[in-house]
C-alpha cells in the first residue's frame, strides 16, 4: 500500500549560536549564546521523515492547521509538484499569511523524506548534473567591529585572508543600515578598490550593496566595480522596481544580478529575464518557495542562455546546483574575522558544505538533503511542538 503523510510536526529547541541579527536583518558576529530554532518534520505511515530546520515564524501553529496540515495530511510525500502546486495556489485567499518561505520549508522537507525514503541525496534525484561546485566566499556587512569588517582595509585583509584559505571567489556585503554612517557609495568603492588591489586580478569579486541606493548612486557605484574588473553587482535598489533595474544593466556592462528578496516565485523571475532587468538570474530555496520551483527558474534561464546563481547556503541550495550546471558558484557564508563558519554547532555531527584547500565543497553522499542532525541533542532540547 502506498505511504501517505501521517504527521506534520513543527519542534522549537535551544541551541547555541555565535551570531545575531540586528534590527535591519543583518547577521553579525556575537557571544556565544543561546538561541530558539526549529525544524519541520514531515513523517509518512511507513515512519519514513523529511527534516529540515526552519524560522517557525513562517510556520506559526496556525499556517500549519489552516494550510500545510490539510494539504498534506493523507497525501503521497512523494507527489510534490502536486502537493506544491495545491500549497501555492493557497497563497492568494491568504492575504500574505502563508509565504513563499513556508511553501519553500515545506517543499525541502518532502524532498527529504524522498530522499530518506529511496536512500539517495536529493541532488542525484534530481538529475545530478556534477559531483562538486566551487564556493564563494560570501562576507557579513560591514560593522563597526575592531579588527572585524569596519574598513576598506579590514575588508582587504579578510580577503586575503579567504584566498589562502583556498576560495576562488569573494562576494563583498558592505555596510548598511543601522551601521552608523551607511550606505555610502564612496566607502563601498574604497573597499571594493582595498579588495582588488589586496588579492590581485585572478580572484572573482562581487559586490551586494546596501538594497536600498537611488538609480544614479547604484549607477556610479556599478561604473566603478566595472573599472575594478567585478564579476558581478548585486542588489544595490529595492528589487520591487524591475525597471530600475532594466535602466541599471542598460547602462552597465558589469553584470547585473537579482533578483533574491523578491516575491512571486518563479513568476517574478521570468519577469525579470523578459524585462531584461538582469544579465544572470538569481533564485533560492527559501526565496522561490522551494527546490521544486527553483529547478523550474533554473531551466527558465538555461533556455534564455542566462546564468542562474542560487542564493544563500545551507543543504537545500547545495541539491540545487547538484542537479544544474547553470550555476557557477555556491554561496557560502556569511563569514567574518571574528565567526568560525566551519565550527560545528551542537544539534549538528557535522556541517553539510566543508570546503576543500581548492574553495570546493563536494555533495554530500548522504541520503535526503544531506543534513547531518544530531537528533538526540534535538529531542533532548526541545522546549516547543505545534
Ligand atoms: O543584507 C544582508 O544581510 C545580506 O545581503 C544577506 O541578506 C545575504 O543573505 C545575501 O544577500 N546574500 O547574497
Ligand atoms: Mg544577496
Amino acid at each position: 500500500m502506498t505511504a501517505v503523510i501521517e504527521r506534520v510536526e513543527v519542534s522549537v529547541f535551544t541551541t547555541v549560536a555565535r551570531t545575531a541579527v540586528d534590527s535591519h536583518g543583518h547577521r553579525h558576529p556575537a557571544a556565544a549564546h543561546e538561541v530558539r530554532e526549529a525544524m519541520l518534520t514531515v513523517t509518512d505511515t511507513d515512519g519514513v521523515s523529511g527534516r529540515v530546520l526552519v524560522q517557525p515564524d513562517h510556520l506559526r501553529p496556525h499556517v500549519l492547521d489552516k494550510y500545510v496540515r490539510p494539504s498534506l495530511l493523507g497525501q503521497d510525500p512523494l507527489e510534490r509538484e502536486r502537493l506544491w502546486t495545491s500549497l501555492a495556489r493557497q497563497q492568494r485567499g491568504a492575504h500574505g499569511g502563508l509565504t513563499d518561505r513556508a511553501l519553500g520549508f515545506v517543499d525541502l522537507a518532502l524532498w527529504d523524506l524522498a530522499g530518506q525514503r529511496l536512500g539517495l541525496p536529493v541532488w542525484k534525484l534530481l538529475g545530478g548534473a556534477r559531483r562538486e561546485i566551487p564556493a564563494y566566499a560570501s562576507t557579513m556587512c560591514g560593522d563597526q567591529i575592531p579588527g572585524g569588517l569596519a574598513t576598506p582595509a579590514d575588508f582587504a585583509a579578510f580577503a586575503v585572508h579567504l584566498v589562502e584559505q583556498g576560495y576562488r571567489a569573494v562576494k563583498l556585503h558592505t555596510w548598511m543600515p543601522p551601521v552608523a554612517g551607511a550606505p555610502s557609495v564612496e566607502l563601498d568603492i574604497a573597499a571594493c578598490t582595498a579588495v582588488r588591489e589586496a588579492v590581485g586580478p585572478d580572484v572573482e569579486l562581487m559586490l551586494d550593496a546596501n538594497h536600498w541606493y537611488s538609480r544614479t548612486e547604484a549607477l556610479r557605484l556599478g561604473r566603478a566595480l566595472q573599472e575594478l574588473g567585478y564579476y558581478w553587482f548585486e542588489e544595490p535598489m529595492e528589487e520591487a522596481s524591475v525597471s530600475s533595474y532594466r535602466w541599471l544593466a542598460d547602462q552597465l556592462d558589469i553584470p547585473v544580478i537579482g533578483p533574491e528578496t523578491s516575491w512571486g516565485k518563479n513568476f517574478t523571475r521570468a519577469e525579470w529575464i523578459t524585462s531584461g532587468a538582469c544579465d544572470i538570474l538569481r533564485t533560492g530555496t527559501t526565496d522561490v518557495g522551494g527546490i521544486t520551483p527553483a529547478v523550474r527558474t533554473l531551466h527558465l534561464a538555461e533556455a534564455f542562455n542566462l546564468d542562474c546563481e542560487v542564493h544563500g547556503n545551507g543543504s537545500g541550495n547545495l541539491a540545487l546546483l547538484g542537479a544544474t550546471t547553470n550555476g557557477r558558484w555556491y554561496e557560502r557564508g556569511l563569514l567574518h574575522p571574528h565567526f568560525d563558519f566551519d565550527e560545528v554547532p551542537p544539534h549538528l555531527h557535522s556541517i553539510v558544505d566543508a570546503i576543500d584547500h581548492q574553495g570546493v565543497v563536494r555533495f554530500p553522499d548522504r541520503p535526503g538533503l544531506g543534513d547531518d542532525f544530531d537528533l538526540d541533542y534535538i529531542k533532548a532540547h526541545t522546549v516547543q511542538r505545534s
